[in-house]
């Protein structure tokens, strides 16, 4: 085991990222076998002193939904006012079972619960901005405040909300550390090894739980 990845229960925080059930086996925006890192996740958590969540928590009409345009389809691209944004089935509306986060997931420990994707007109992949690269949603206050300067990231989807939360992390000068196998990607036209070409040049750093 190396120094760095010693854990240390004060300045590092595991960010479990939108594990729900819209994401898992049957919800609306499946992720291949997503439930899978609920278990890895149910052993990660004890390891950490800080754990975060997020939660995908969208408005029903929000406009990343194919179903708000006349003659989009799911998984389409269209450009938007802060730029492209991939369409999704209609997931993780605000209080549907589909939002919950999956059953088996223990949130106890959670000390934060932050949700995103809930301003209608701007979607929010990244736990720390949404998608136009500059409205935060105040996570990078909290970790400094609370002199957390190190994630380890882990949840669904690996190329969407894990990467893009990854790369914002380096880019606020956090450490990061993204922990493969309790992540499963949506892998969308090559979009897993793009997210993982990016996150290694931004110095993030891949490992699995085993570390
Ligand atoms: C996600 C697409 C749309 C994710 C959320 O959690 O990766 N992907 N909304
Ligand atoms: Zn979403």
């Amino acid at each position: 085991m190396s120094d760095a990845l010693m854990i240390d229960s004060d300045r590092d925080a595991l960010l479990v990222v939108d594990v729900q059930n819209d994401f898992c086996s049957g919800g609306a925006l499946e992720v291949p076998n997503g439930e899978a890192v609920v278990p890895i996740i149910g052993q990660l958590m004890p390891r950490f002193g800080r754990v975060v969540l997020t939660q995908d928590w969208h408005p029903a009409d929000h406009l990343s939904f194919a179903s708000a345009y006349q003659a989009r389809a799911p998984y389409q691209t269209i450009t938007l006012p802060y730029g492209e944004q991939t369409l999704w089935p209609d997931h993780c509306v605000q209080g549907s079972p589909g939002a919950a986060f999956h059953a088996g997931l223990n949130t106890d420990r959670a000390e934060l619960v932050i949700r995103k994707g809930f301003r209608r007109s701007v979607d929010s992949y990244s736990a720390f901005f949404e998608n136009d690269r500059t409205t935060p949603t105040g996570l990078a206050a909290y970790l400094r405040e609370r002199g957390i300067s190190r994630l380890f990231l882990c949840g669904l989807a690996t190329d969407f909300c894990v990467a893009y939360s990854a790369l914002d992390a380096r880019r606020l000068g956090f450490e990061a550390i993204v922990l493969l196998d309790a992540c499963r990607a949506i892998d969308l036209a090559g979009s897993l090894q793009a997210a993982l070409r990016r996150m290694r040049e931004a110095g993030v750093v891949m490992v699995d739980t085993a570390f």
